[in-house]
């Protein structure tokens, strides 16, 4: 009897047919009252297949008895209730490493971007105003000073992508890492008053709710470049708008929002701003890459096994 997994949402299709290959899956999303049906038939379930963005909050682990392992599609943790999960002895696998380069490349990428302004240089070229006028001035990004919030697996990569544009390199974690090679700041605040740009490559989650606030963005100032691709929750989104509306920083580069997928309309005029629809780990490659950890921790599970990447 092959194992009975619940699956939370959409996943890449090519990932869907080999867990329905393999597994009895049942897709949750697809249930008219998932409540209803999981008040029925939670306990015929042992194994989770879910995504960052989808999930396993704790009402969703009590509604099932049985579970005994989650496997999600994503790095991020914060849609998953890892508490609730341990309390339970829950195995939890996710999938990191395998996209550091896709959302390093991103990360970067925004840099590259809101500084140069390829984006409103784009829509300049379309609308034919070139036909009429030289593009503004721009402001050059190899060689200055990058702050990257969270120096985990992707912001080392991150920090690995600026070296090869001569930038200097600081950071900010909770402590500083044994093993670094860069200059830990003893503050955000420090870090963005040092910083050009301020890269937000740390966890989203309770923790790191609301850290790049107001008087964050005030100390980065009116000549530095917020980047985030990490959760929109670590930034204040509503202290972003208001210090890119008035101008107290250049501007910003933005992979993630609070709201997913809406983003304030008030940052559509701003031509400061690059918004991206949570596109980091998007890439053949790397979503292939993705899927196969996400099969590969529940084979493990099942096979006795301890998971290729468990929390
Ligand atoms: C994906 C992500 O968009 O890994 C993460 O935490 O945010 C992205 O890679 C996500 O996993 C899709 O649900």
């Amino acid at each position: 009897m092959p194992q009975r997994l619940l699956q939370m949402g959409p996943l890449l299709p090519a990932l869907e047919a080999r867990l329905a290959a393999t597994y009895d899956v049942h897709l949750l999303h697809k249930e008219p009252d998932p409540n209803a049906f999981l008040a029925a038939h939670g306990p015929d379930f042992v194994g989770v297949a879910t995504s960052a963005r989808f999930g396993a909050d704790a009402a969703l682990i009590a509604a099932l008895p049985n579970l005994k392992v989650i496997s999600s599609f994503g790095v991020g943790l914060d849609a998953i209730d890892l508490d609730a999960a341990r309390a339970r002895g829950i195995a939890v696998g996710y999938t990191p490493d395998v996209l550091n380069d896709c959302v390093a490349d991103t990360a970067f990428a925004l840099v590259m971007d809101v500084a140069r302004r390829f984006s409103t240089a784009d829509r300049f070229v379309r609308r034919g105003d070139w036909l009429h006028g030289q593009f503004p001035l721009a402001t050059k990004v190899s060689g200055k000073k990058l702050g990257i919030l969270g120096m985990g697996r992707i912001g080392r990569v991150i920090a690995r992508r600026a070296s090869g544009f001569d930038m200097d390199v600081r950071y900010h974690n909770r402590k500083p890492l044994a093993d670094a090679d860069h200059v830990y700041a003893e503050s955000l605040k420090a870090l963005a008053e040092w910083a050009d740009f301020l890269v937000v490559a740390s966890a989203g989650g309770a923790e790191t709710r609301g850290l790049v606030s107001r008087e964050i963005l005030d100390a980065l100032g009116p000549t530095g470049y917020l980047v985030n691709i990490s959760r929109g929750t670590v930034v204040d989104e509503q202290a972003l708008v208001d210090a890119l509306q008035d101008g107290r920083i250049a501007g910003a580069g933005l992979d993630v929002f609070e709201d997913e997928p809406k983003v304030p309309e008030a940052l559509f005029a701003l031509d400061n701003v690059v918004l991206l629809p949570h596109l980091a780990s998007n890439t053949h490659e790397t979503r292939a890459a993705m899927a196969q950890r996400v099969e590969d921790n529940l084979a493990a599970f099942f096979a006795g096994r301890a998971l290729v990447s468990a929390v």
